[in-house]
């Protein structure tokens, strides 16, 4: 009798655990597509054509093809830098404002087929997206609207023409991740400003490569996020009400991409772009970034909810500099010295309040990105607490909400307890995708995190980390 009642309890209270549901969605949420994008954190970024030639950030438009002439192109070793640097996507400008197309586009007269590089049969992108899939990376291209070449700019035409333009990009280069499209605009031939057709223009993408994601300064896959400091705000929403606004000067103020909006309409996630040099594109004087200021750079995007883009110009040769790719190492090295030592390892989670077992606090110590703690769906205030093996030092806080289930989190606030007194550690508003907190260095025992919700908190991750390497940065 015993020995059939257990397996039965057993089985009745699994069974009672897995019906509890899951909460409710709350507010707009992330697309399949979206979550799977945010989670490839960094990206980089290339600007490349004639401008790595002319010293120009801006060509004009006018300057003859054969300008454009690496002399040892290898975009293998663009991917491999990548790669090494622990970016998921590499995305080029396949035509910047000058108009100059790194794929022969049938649809300009001013490409790399009316240039002499490789006798006219050249082809950048044919490269990049074959070196991207042979190193596992995804391929995303920059087409600028912009077009200081097109002789119809500034007519109604010229949207047919940029129509033209898209569909052969993105029916020759296989899946396109990412559909990066800047708001620069400027006035045609005939003194007069182009006024875009962008519902032609996401149409297109939408219609040939459902599954890329299309960056604007209001999405709608993902938007600029204010400045080109790579400098999101502390309080980061991923949503944003872009009704009536467009890209360029029709854009939401610069504060309100900065911050997202907290009762924003739709779930478009911020992306910062920054370059790893002074211009975007290569000019020969010019230097990479520090390791320090990349780790800055790294703490105020991803570390705030954002995407990070960073630009890494090719130079003359169609190579990254060793400057830049050493660099890119030592960074890579430095977030892999703070990251890859989670110091939680052999805590234990409680909270007050539980909603199934399968919900436990012990999921936001697992690195399973499925399984995360919540609570009862009227609890909006739970808290958490972290009691750590042995004291711990640490000086930087990560936290994930599960964002599938929308972005809950209006505040939060961490204590620490070092075995004599309770320190206030944090005090901060949103967390979405993941938010890195940096601190004072504690050697802590237990951590206690009080959560206000909008919705019952639904927490993916909690982390502890040291960083040694910039331990002087605070924000
Ligand atoms: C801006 C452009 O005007 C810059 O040249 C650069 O490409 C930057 C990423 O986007 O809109």
């Amino acid at each position: 009798m015993r020995r059939i009642f257990l397996p039965l309890l057993l089985l009745a209270t699994l069974k009672l655990s897995a019906q509890v549901a899951p909460p409710e969605p709350f507010g707009p949420c992330p697309t399949p597509q979206q979550v799977r994008w945010q989670r490839m954190e960094m990206n980089m970024f290339c600007h490349f054509g004639p401008n790595t030639f002319s010293g120009l950030e801006w060509g004009e438009g006018t300057e003859a093809e054969d300008m454009f002439n690496p002399t040892q192109l290898d975009c293998n070793q663009w991917a491999a830098v990548a790669r090494v640097a622990g970016m998921r996507g590499i995305i080029i400008t396949a035509k910047h404002h000058d108009g100059f197309c790194l794929w022969p586009n049938p649809a300009s007269q001013h490409t790399v087929k009316q240039s002499s590089w490789r006798g006219g049969k050249g082809d950048v992108l044919k490269e990049l997206s074959k070196a991207c899939s042979k190193a596992g990376i995804k391929f995303g291209i920059y087409i600028s609207p912009w077009d200081r070449n097109a002789p119809t700019y500034g007519t109604p035409e010229y949207n047919n023409t940029f129509k033209q333009t898209l569909e052969h990009a993105l029916t020759h280069y296989g899946p396109i991740f990412e559909q990066w499209f800047d708001g620069a605009c400027g006035e045609g031939p005939n003194g007069k400003r182009q006024v875009y057709d962008w519902d032609l223009f996401n149409g297109t993408v939408a219609r040939l490569q459902p599954q890329a994601l299309i960056f604007s300064d209001v999405g709608p896959g993902c938007h600029w996020m204010g400045n080109e400091n790579a400098v999101n705000g502390e309080t980061c929403w991923s949503r944003l009400t872009t009704d009536g606004f467009a890209p360029g000067q029709a854009s939401p103020a610069l504060d309100t991409l900065n911050q997202g909006q907290r009762d924003g309409k739709y779930w478009i996630p911020a992306e910062s772009d920054v370059s790893i040099r002074p211009g975007w594109f290569y000019h020969q004087n010019e230097q990479p970034k520090s390791v320090q200021e990349l780790l800055r750079i790294y703490y105020t995007s991803v570390g705030r909810n954002s995407l990070l883009l960073l630009n890494v110009p090719p130079d003359t040769r169609g190579l990254i500099p060793a400057a830049d790719s050493l660099r890119l190492v030592e960074f890579q090295h430095a977030l892999n010295s703070i990251f890859s030592k989670d110091l939680t390892k052999g805590a234990k989670a409680f909270s007050n309040q539980i909603r199934a077992k399968e919900y436990g606090p012990a999921n936001v110590l697992d690195t399973n990105y499925h399984r995360y703690w919540t609570v009862d769906d009227t609890c909006l205030n739970p808290t958490l607490e972290i009691v750590l093996p042995r004291p711990v030092k640490f000086n930087r806080i990560m936290l994930q909400e599960y964002i599938p289930l929308g972005q809950r989190i209006e505040r939060f606030e961490v204590e620490v307890f070092d075995g004599k007194v309770w320190h206030r550690a944090a005090q901060a508003t949103t967390i979405g995708y993941k938010r890195i907190l940096l601190t004072e260095t504690y050697n802590a025992r237990v951590l206690r995190i009080h959560f206000h919700g909008r919705a019952c908190p639904v927490i993916n991750r909690v982390a502890l980390f040291n960083d040694t390497v910039s331990s002087e940065l605070k924000r």
